[in-house]
């Protein structure tokens, strides 16, 4: 890893905490996960009951819109780009009520009961694997967009974030996070087994794949792409609306969508959550050796899956 840049990048956070917000969190907290299906979630946002209540009980309707992400992977920008696009470019929505509340995770403790009165069409978002999904998605013509990113950016991201974040273990070393994000013992699971289920289920429910590279690449083809998918016909103007609003310097400004109403205690403001929002900042961490073991890891664990990804090969 080049350490120089991690230790500025996380310079901050250490002077400016001792003891941090996050510790004093911590110290209130006995358990900091709930285990379901062998998965840990944040026990702040879930427990077994919302979890099974999700997959087991949850009516998905046939005009709902799913939003699903493996973890820092593009879902808040997702949100704002369902909400403009469903807006027909009007920003009010985006401005005034914050992006959990438009979007909402269907498997947190707040999404029960209250998805349940939403009027059709309902926007949700999930970070659940495709076999902790509800079951009712798989007999319903609901349309659902996976956001897929690089694993690298991911992990590098989520790494950030776990400094950042007080509901989530902190990292004991870059080195050490590397290895347990690997073998998929973090937050949500492994990304691996993220990506393999909702391929796997591709030929059986309404899915488009959309990565998080070709939003940055092309915003406005991916918004084009995205409103041909949930057959929704907006203007030249409407779409331009969309992909400015949606932008990175956009959002981190719009306090709805850039996670500054989260209080300090949870969430280190040294840490934004819209911290760089590039593509390829792994190169500025990852060591010769972490490269070469993600690529063997990557390869062994994706050589069964058909679909191709720009980051495949480095
Ligand atoms: S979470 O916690 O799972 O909901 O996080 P998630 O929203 O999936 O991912 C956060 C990362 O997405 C970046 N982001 C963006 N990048 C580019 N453009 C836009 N509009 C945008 N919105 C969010 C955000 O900065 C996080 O990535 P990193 O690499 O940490 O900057």
């Amino acid at each position: 890893m080049e350490e120089t840049q991690e230790i500025l990048e996380l310079g901050a956070i250490q002077e400016s905490s001792t003891p941090s917000k996050k510790d004093d969190f911590l110290a209130t907290m006995s358990d900091l996960y709930v285990k379901f299906k062998g998965i840990d979630f944040p026990v702040i946002v879930h427990d077994n009951e919302c979890l099974e209540y999700t997959a087991n009980e949850f009516q998905v309707r046939d005009d709902d819109v799913f939003n699903v992400t493996y973890p820092k992977s593009g879902t808040i920008w997702m949100q704002e780009i369902l909400t403009l696009i469903h807006s027909n470019g009007d920003t009010e929505v985006a401005q005034s009520i914050p992006n959990w509340d438009r979007v909402p995770w269907i498997e947190q403790k707040t999404g029960r009961g209250h998805l349940e009165k939403r009027p059709s069409p309902r926007l949700i978002t999930t970070h659940l694997s495709a076999h902790l999904a509800p079951k009712s998605l798989f007999s319903s013509k609901a349309k659902v967009i996976y956001t897929v990113r690089n694993p690298r950016d991911v992990f590098v991201s989520l790494y950030f974030f776990s400094h950042s974040i007080s509901f989530i273990e902190t990292p004991k070393s870059f080195d050490d996070f590397f290895q347990k994000f690997l073998k998929g013992d973090v937050v949500y699971g492994s990304w691996f087994d993220h990506i393999k289920s909702w391929l796997g289920v591709k030929s059986k429910i309404n899915i488009m794949f959309q990565t998080f590279e070709d939003m940055k690449k092309d915003p406005r083809g991916s918004v084009v792409k995205i409103c041909q998918f949930l057959e929704k016909d907006l203007d030249e103007k409407a779409i331009d609306s969309v992909v400015q609003n949606s932008s990175f310097k956009t959002m981190k400004e719009n306090k709805m969508s850039n996670w500054s109403l989260v209080p300090e205690q949870m969430l280190n403001p040294n840490i934004p959550f819209m911290r760089k929002g590039v593509s390829g900042d792994w190169r500025n961490h990852f060591s010769k050796e972490q490269i070469e073991l993600f690529d063997a890891t990557y390869k062994e664990q994706m050589k069964d899956v058909d679909m191709k990804f720009s980051w495949d090969s480095l």
